[in-house]
């Protein structure tokens, strides 16, 4: 059986993940695909409490560092218990943020140096990558306004202007190098435009596999 396709979504504050998570969800269920939805961090009972506490711990002060390995404990349940079972049974894994946002907000964001990261990529996930990533780009000012609604914002976005300045350019940097994979989606447009600018990739790379 070939394995499942490993989708993820991206993007900084208010690009509009969870808004557009669905559209693509039903997209690539019209096409006879079996998809499942989970998100980082999180997807397991594991990564469900560690998200708990990386979002929304008020009462303790986590260290940049214990915070990409906390992401990264995360990220082992649930390639172990849920992605990678889920891909051999050829089923396609949406996922809502994956490594790529490690790089964005631990290493962009909070300044922790790429080959820390690398290291734990490798170690963790082998040579298991996404084989698409749609990087939803808004301006932060945009994204912050847009998100601004939030009554109670959690670790990351009491972060302020520049942290996600850092972020968004290390988001753009990582689809720069790696522009088959990560296809980015000028997410400051009209909602139906952005469905647009999704369907015809998916389309695209859909049709470039089969
Ligand atoms: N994190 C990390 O640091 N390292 C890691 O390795 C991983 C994660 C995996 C949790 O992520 C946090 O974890 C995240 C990074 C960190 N922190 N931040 N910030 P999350 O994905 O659960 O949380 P989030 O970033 O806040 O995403 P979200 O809640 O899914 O929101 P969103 O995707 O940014 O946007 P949205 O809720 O779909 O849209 C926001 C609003 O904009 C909403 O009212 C929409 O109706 C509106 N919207 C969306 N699109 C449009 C358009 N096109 N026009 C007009 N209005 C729009």
């Amino acid at each position: 059986m070939q394995r499942g396709f490993f989708i993820t979504l991206e993007g900084g504050e208010g690009a509009g993940k969870s808004t557009h998570l669905a559209f693509v969800q039903k997209w690539l269920q019209q096409t006879g695909r079996k998809v499942v939805v989970t998100r980082e961090p999180g997807g397991t009972e594991l990564g469900e409490r560690i998200r708990e506490l990386l979002l929304h711990a008020r009462d303790i002060d986590i260290s940049s560092e214990s915070e990409l390995l906390l992401m990264f404990a995360a990220r082992a349940e649930h390639l172990n218990k849920f992605i990678k079972p889920a891909l051999e049974k050829g089923k396609t894994v949406l996922c809502d943020r994956f490594t790529d946002a490690t790089y964005a907000y631990q290493g962009g964001g909070r300044g922790v140096p790429r080959e820390r990261i690398a290291l734990l990529e490798t170690w963790v996930q082998g040579d298991l990558r996404p084989d698409l990533t749609l990087l939803l780009d808004v301006p932060v000012e945009v994204g912050l306004e847009r998100a601004g609604n939030r009554s109670a914002p959690d670790r990351f976005e009491r972060e302020d202007g520049e942290f996600f300045q850092r972020v968004r350019k290390a988001y753009l940097d990582a689809a720069a190098r790696e522009p088959e994979r990560i296809r980015v989606v000028d997410a400051g447009q009209k909602l139906e435009q952005v469905e647009q600018q999704i369907a015809k990739i998916l389309q695209e790379v859909i049709h470039a596999r089969k």
